[in-house]
């Protein structure tokens, strides 16, 4: 990746913005929290706006409020300034509304990404490196390469957190040396580490919980128990009081179980499901996502649908199942 590109865009520009995608995971803010850091020390004018809310998990990440919603203050902001680093995005759209911000005003633009480019790359300059774990591993090569010294306290944190996430905790395929190179820089810097993994995976709400436990009931299987799949709607959220950030996370956990390949979730959002998709490493998910118009990761990746919910189910299921199928005749060990 050029690195130095991407260094003498920002060094032309004074006033930036810095976004990601709709509901923000633990890359996408982490990823932030580093570049905005970073760009203050350079003495840039930034911010950092999404079209969602931090969510309750991340919280602590905002105690300064640096992270901003979009609103009419901060779409003023993105009007007027001279370059957006958009962050994990995947896909142009999934900015929200800013992405029509974005074109309505030409604004330019860095995408710096780790998923593989979608047709909706309306970005002026785009550097994605497929083999990232994470935005964050992107950015820390960034900064090696710039000069290591940038990485600070505050820098280390975001860093951390968009891999510690993206990883599974250090867990899954994606993980580098250079995850682990991030990891042992962050003690280096003396972050509290397992208080990180407190805040992040040790404080489920009681609606989370409960909405489990529901969904655990009627948890299905297919494909001789390869597959493991549940749908979810809102009425089911409600019931618990719950929010729609309490199912996130649910298609990994279901894809620990043992003899399960697949696990997949299904949103009914009326009139539209979102599908997420997770795989141990046998099957390649992001090809069904593909076919259903989504994409993502071999191993994680998801789609948004138009249909009737029992249209879209029955589709899904029917490729899946074709697919575990045909997969399965043509390795047989
Ligand atoms: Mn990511």
């Amino acid at each position: 990746m050029d690195y130095k590109k991407i260094q003498s865009i920002i060094a032309e520009k004074n006033k930036i913005f810095i976004s990601s995608h709709i509901n923000p995971d633990g890359d996408s803010l982490g990823s932030a929290l580093a570049v905005y850091h970073y760009l203050t020390k350079l003495g840039k004018d930034c911010r950092i706006i999404n079209h969602s809310p931090v969510p309750e998990t991340y919280s602590f990440l905002n105690e300064d409020k640096i992270f901003h919603e979009l609103d009419g203050d901060s779409s003023g902001f993105i009007k007027n300034a001279d370059l957006g680093i958009i962050l994990d995005i995947g896909d142009f759209y999934r900015l929200g509304d800013i992405a029509y911000i974005i074109e309505d005003h030409s604004i330019e633009t860095v995408s710096i990404d780790h998923h593989p480019q979608s047709d909706n790359d309306f970005f002026t300059n785009t550097f994605i490196d497929l083999e990232a774990c994470s935005v964050g591993e992107i950015l820390y090569s960034y900064f090696c390469d710039i000069d290591k010294t940038t990485i600070d306290k505050d820098i280390i944190l975001g860093l951390y957190i968009a891999v510690l996430t993206d990883t599974g905790s250090f867990r899954h395929s994606n993980t580098t040396e250079m995850s682990h190179k991030i990891a042992v820089d962050a003690i280096n810097l003396e972050l509290d580490i397992a208080k990180i993994y407190q805040k992040i995976y040790e404080s489920s709400s009681v609606s989370r919980i409960k909405l489990l436990g529901n969904v655990i009931q009627n948890l299905n299987f297919d494909c001789n128990g390869q597959l493991a799949w549940f749908a979810i709607n809102e009425d089911m959220v409600k019931e618990v009081n719950g929010s729609n950030q309490d199912f996130d996370g649910f298609a990994d956990f279901f894809r620990s179980i043992k003899g399960v390949e697949v696990s997949m979730m299904l949103y009914d959002l009326k009139g539209k499901v979102r599908l997420s998709f997770r795989s141990k490493g046998k099957y390649k998910v992001s090809e069904i996502a593909k076919k259903m118009g989504g994409g993502g990761h071999p191993f994680a990746a998801a789609a948004l649908v138009e249909g009737e919910f029992s249209q879209v189910k029955s589709n899904v299921l029917n490729m899946l199942s074709t697919y575990i199928n045909k997969y399965d005749e043509n390795n047989i060990s």
